[in-house]
């Protein structure tokens, strides 16, 4: 019964009184709001180990990359164990067949030589590469996963923000950051909620336009329409 009124009394108010449906249309696109997703290479795809979701994102730099993380509610990865480890580098190295290293999201940046996890988290896990970190010309302070091909891969090393050469790059290898999202990713459940809400929003309009033009005296027989 109600799914057959929100029908009957738009098309009656576009019918009879000359009712913009325009308006309405824009309004309720205008009350969903679709989040705004940074560029991705590739993802969600989720670890089955932990259940986390995870994205790789298009090469650029360390703060840049974290940022997009944000954007998709997560933050660079933290690195918690040797699974861990060995998963982000297996699943995101060669992707598209092209090596590359890996933005985590452990970084000095706050204080030289304690590095911290840009998650809050606490993990003690470390694969550092022989030789680093060793904070190279005083300006390193974000660590990623060394690229296949590298001597000492898939241990980390501590690199410049924007890395050597093109900013995103260590000189002709791309450095792509890895987000690490705890929150599962809304399923279609919550697609139908969000059209749901959508419809409710539309027949609220409806509403709202004939009470409001009943108010004004406005209704216009249909023998007068023009
Ligand atoms: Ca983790
Ligand atoms: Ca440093
Ligand atoms: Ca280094």
């Amino acid at each position: 019964m109600f799914v057959l009124t929100i029908p009957y009394v738009c098309v009656s108010a576009l019918l009879y009184m000359k009712f913009s449906i325009f308006a309405c249309l824009v309004t309720v696109m205008a009350s969903v709001v679709v989040p705004m997703r940074a560029l991705t290479l590739t993802g969600p795809v989720v670890n089955p180990a932990n259940g986390h979701t995870y994205y790789l994102l298009d090469q650029n730099s360390w703060t840049a990359s974290e940022a997009e993380a944000v954007s998709l509610g997560g933050h660079l990865v933290t690195v918690n164990d040797a699974a861990e480890d060995v998963w982000v580098a297996s699943t995101f190295s060669t992707f598209g067949g092209i090596g590359r290293g890996l933005w985590t999201g452990l970084n000095d940046v706050a204080q030289e030589g304690a590095f911290t996890w840009i998650s809050g988290e606490t993990s003690a896990y470390r694969n550092w590469a022989t030789g680093e970190p060793n904070n190279h010309l005083g300006n390193e302070d974000y660590v990623h996963i060394l690229w296949p091909g590298e001597s000492r891969a898939p241990r980390w090393n501590d690199l410049p923000d924007a890395g050597y050469g093109t900013p995103g790059t260590y000189f002709t290898v791309p450095l792509n950051g890895v987000v690490e999202v705890a929150s599962p990713v809304p399923d279609c459940s919550s697609t139908l909620m969000l059209l749901s809400g959508a419809a409710v929003l539309f027949f609220g309009c409806c509403v709202r336009q004939v009470l409001q033009l009943e108010i004004d005296g406005r209704i216009v027989p249909s023998d007068k329409m023009t």
